[in-house]
């Protein structure tokens, strides 16, 4: 259900200015330190920030996916690393049991998910399955009361902090995404371990490790939805996903832009304001308009997705879009910045380092392609 349109903006008000005046300041150290301060996270938690797309009843602050798109706008003006603490929790983490969850379970998980109390994480790639996800190795077999899961799981956010993890592994020997079915697996079973987080190469302060399973024994009750819905599950996980890290791409655009019109405006060459050359204005009105273009359609899609409509194909749009419109918008502030953009004191190189993940996680520019064109096609139109 909606907020009443002042606790919202009272909500919008509160998330700019944590933002601007607590998150902004830090981003350096962030850099630095490859690691969120734990106060901000205590902060983040006070803000509710863990539990933005879980249901009021749960603990959550339960915004509509309208709402949503708003507040990671918001959250996309500093580096995307914060949003990552509680990233998880919020979008394909938790999403999984917010969908095909029985009351059960989400009463025995959701409301620590929503406090950040617990981290949760998605456990789809493997080493040999990145796009095609429907191929996932990981088996899981059933021997009893419970499942026996091994496998390795690839690049997943947030692993070295999990406690809950959403598995996707192959039950039935149906080729496809028919064969995988969804499971939760608490990080303290036995046969649960951690792999060293990657050094990557932007996004520096939010990890990714190796999630492996070695023969975990995962009661059957933990099972999400039936055996073979498990891929299904994690489609419509990323459907949420894409848009939320659609409205974040704007976000992060949005602080670009407002960068390089400040900076464009101070510094001087030939005797004025680079601002007041024509070829930097028409770099700020293309990553403008472009910035436009990707804040419409993705607030857009969130509205039609709150009133029910299959916007499978304008998730993958937005995603699509977003994700390609904010490269090129970091591009364009480095070239703004001249020099000064390839030096790591202006903060411009560490944020076009950032968002280059944008086009790969979540899927691919390419699997946003096949998804808009099938679509497409499939409604003739
Ligand atoms: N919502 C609900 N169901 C969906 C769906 C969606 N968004 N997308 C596909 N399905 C269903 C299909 O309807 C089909 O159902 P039936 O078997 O009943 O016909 C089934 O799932 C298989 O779909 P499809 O044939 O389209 O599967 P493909 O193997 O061709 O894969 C893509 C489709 C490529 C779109 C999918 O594998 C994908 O999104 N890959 C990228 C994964 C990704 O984002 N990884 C990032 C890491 S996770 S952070």
């Amino acid at each position: 259900m909606a907020l009443d349109a002042e606790t919202f903006d009272a909500l919008i008000d509160t998330v700019r200015r944590f933002v601007a005046e607590r998150l902004r300041p830090l981003e350096a150290k962030v850099e630095a330190d490859d690691a969120i301060p734990q106060d901000i996270v205590g902060e983040m938690k006070q803000l509710g920030l863990f539990g933005l797309s879980i249901g009021e009843d749960y603990g959550g602050l339960g915004l509509t996916m309208g709402e949503e798109a708003r507040v990671a706008i918001e959250l996309g003006r500093t580096t995307p690393a914060f949003r990552s603490a509680f990233g998880t929790n919020v979008g394909i983490g938790s999403q999984g049991l917010v969908i095909a969850g029985r009351e059960e379970q989400k009463r025995e998980w959701l409301p620590r998910i929503a406090s950040g109390e617990i981290i949760t994480s998605f456990a789809l790639t493997e080493p040999d399955v990145g796009s095609d996800s429907g191929s996932v190795k990981t088996r899981a077999i059933r021997d009893g009361d419970s499942y026996k899961l091994s496998g390795t799981k690839r690049y997943i956010t947030n692993a070295d902090r999990a406690d809950l993890f959403t598995v996707m592994a192959r039950t039935g020997d149906e080729p496809g995404g028919r064969g995988v079915s969804a499971f939760l697996v608490p990080r303290g079973l036995p046969g649960v371990s951690i792999g060293e987080p990657e050094k990557k190469m932007g996004q520096k302060g939010a990890k990714v490790a190796d999630l492996n399973l070695d023969d975990v024994p995962v009661p059957a009750g933990n099972r999400l939805g039936d055996e073979g819905d498990g891929f299904k599950i994690a489609m419509q996980v990323l459907d949420r996903g894409r848009l939320h890290i659609a409205a974040v791409c704007v976000g992060v655009a949005e602080r670009l832009i407002a960068d390089c019109v400040a900076y464009a405006s101070e510094r001087k060459q030939f005797g004025k304001p680079i601002a007041e050359h024509q070829l930097i204005q028409a770099m700020i009105a293309d990553s403008k308009t472009e910035a436009l273009a990707a804040r419409a359609l993705v607030l857009e899609t969130a509205t039609r997705k709150d009133a029910g409509d299959n916007v499978v194909m304008e998730s993958a749009a937005a995603k699509y879009y977003a994700s390609e419109m904010v490269g090129r918008v970091a591009d364009r502030a480095v070239q703004i910045y001249g020099g000064a953009g390839y030096i790591a004191d202006y903060g411009i190189e560490r944020l076009y380092r950032d968002v280059r993940l944008f086009r790969i996680y979540e899927g691919t520019s390419q699997i946003q392609q096949i998804i808009i064109a099938r679509e497409t096609m499939k409604r003739g139109g």
